[in-house]
């Protein structure tokens, strides 16, 4: 069963299980090697089975067998969700859909989601990158895990479901939602681990308080979070709250969803890449440049035996550094700093993510509403709020109060419906949003956990 948190320096790495050592504690020159081979690999049945990707590397002048080393890896043109957008749904697919056995989607930049399909081989690969990072985090077979991710189309709740089963811990698949009964599950079912974005296991932990639940004294021991940035603030109030060991894995639904890179007891800033199943680079985000290791850049990863969906070099707009040096935990495999920005507009509201030109394309289907537009996102009573202030045109404007709340119904729930996240909607009065003189700031983000 997890234990909580001793300090980094009583730790016995040596004594923590490793789930494949032979592949996570490596010669570097050996994780080397498997990435090429798999790259080689990789890159060829990309090529063959994905016609967009054909056209993208005849049109770049590169062919398969160009790929002979690591660096070759540059020849290649990057990815990023436009791809997606345009061949939605299934035009990188690289399998007939028959073969498909699971799909999962994410926000798109507009109107479509992203979709992405898995083959029971990487359903395999995936249930094997989430049995790794949990047990990273201390989980064992004889742990009883609660999910707090939805068990939808968002690829967190079934990926880590999937991988707790792997190593044979217990799940109880709560799902999203009702605070108050998951902290009545802990208590009931004894549950050891939970699962959830960071931001919503503060609430569970607020309401737990509001409620006389005991923290230091449940079952609770191990927090496997994610989904959005775990600021060292809030993990640093959510172990002391909730007395566990908070920790932290990284993933976007494009490569495959959770289980890219997962945090060791260690290094707690950090989180090792699964990286004989990703190759990682870090570039410049404006010249798309590889940057040295230890530079902080925008992350781009290769999944390296991905069969329903390959994709090339993928831009996750994710700022990050890599550091190669070996880990006191016993692992050999590269390590990321947190990502804690992204260099492009994209929010995470309680770990679903937005981007405002969805909010924008809403808006601008709805008559009676002026171009302006302004989104607040906080958190000041644990969960992250978005409040759309929207401006109405003179014509559209009602005495009745009655009519106004109704319209301010119908743009709630078409941004709800959108955006699956539920804004708070103010109106605002004609001439109500501060006009700028250069760009419009659309967003401001007032969330604080530094
Ligand atoms: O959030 C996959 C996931 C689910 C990871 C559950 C971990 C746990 P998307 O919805 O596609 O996939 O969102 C991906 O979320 O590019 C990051 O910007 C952000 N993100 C995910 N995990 C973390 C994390 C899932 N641990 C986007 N720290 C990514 C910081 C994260 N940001």
């Amino acid at each position: 069963m997890g234990t909580p948190m001793p300090s980094p320096e009583l730790i016995d790495f040596s004594k923590l299980p490793i789930y494949l050592p032979d592949v996570e504690c490596s010669s570097r020159e050996r994780i080397r090697a498997i990435q090429l081979a798999k790259l080689i690999e990789q890159v060829n049945y990309t090529y063959k089975h994905v016609p967009w990707y054909q056209q993208k590397m005849d049109a770049a002048g590169v062919n398969p067998s160009d790929i002979k080393t690591l660096e070759d890896v540059r020849k290649l043109p990057f990815t990023d969700k436009s791809a997606l957008r345009e061949t939605f749904p299934f035009g990188l697919f690289a399998v007939p859909l028959d073969e498909i056995v699971e799909m999962h989607a994410s926000s798109g930049t507009t109107g479509k989601p992203i979709v992405v399909g898995y083959t029971r081989s990487d359903m395999d690969v995936w249930s094997e990158c989430i049995a790794r990072l949990a047990q990273m985090a201390g989980v064992t077979a004889k742990d009883r895990v609660q999910m707090a991710f939805g068990y939808g189309m968002f690829t967190g709740g079934f990926g880590l479901h999937y991988g707790i089963e792997r190593i044979g811990g217990m799940m109880i698949p709560a799902g999203s939602g009702n605070t108050e009964r998951h902290i009545q599950m802990i208590a009931d079912y004894g549950t050891t681990v939970l699962i959830a974005t960071p931001s919503y296991a503060m609430r569970i932990c607020e309401v737990g308080e509001e409620m006389g639940f005991d923290w230091a004294a449940s079952t609770l021991q191990i927090g496997l979070f994610g989904g959005e940035p775990c600021p060292p603030g809030l993990k640093a109030e959510l172990e002391a709250r909730m007395h566990i060991t908070c920790t932290d894995n990284y993933g976007l639904t494009e490569v495959m969803g959770p289980g890219v890179s997962g945090e060791c007891l260690a290094h707690r800033d950090q989180q090792h890449i699964a990286e004989d199943h990703f190759l990682w680079e870090v570039v410049d985000p404006d010249t798309g440049e590889q940057l040295g290791e230890g530079e902080e850049g925008e992350l781009v990863l290769t999944p390296l035996d991905k069969r329903g969906i390959p994709v090339l070099r993928y831009r996750t707009h994710d700022l990050t550094r890599v550091t190669t040096e070996p880990c006191e935990c016993g692992r050999t495999l590269a390590r990321m700093e947190k990502v804690r920005k992204r260099c492009d507009d994209m929010l995470i509201i309680r770990g679903t993510n937005v981007f405002p030109s969805q909010v924008e394309d809403v808006l601008s289907g709805i008559d009676g509403l002026t171009p302006h537009y302004h989104i607040i996102v906080d958190n000041e009573q644990g969960l992250d709020r978005m409040t759309v202030e929207v401006e109405i045109k003179p014509e559209a404007f009602k005495d009745s109060f009655e009519a106004m709340n109704d319209f301010s119904r119908e743009v709630t729930d078409k941004l709800r419906t959108a955006l699956l996240v539920t804004p708070v909607v103010k109106l605002m009065e004609p001439g109500g949003i501060q006009r700028t003189q250069g760009k419009a700031k659309h967003v401001d983000d007032r969330r604080r956990y530094e």
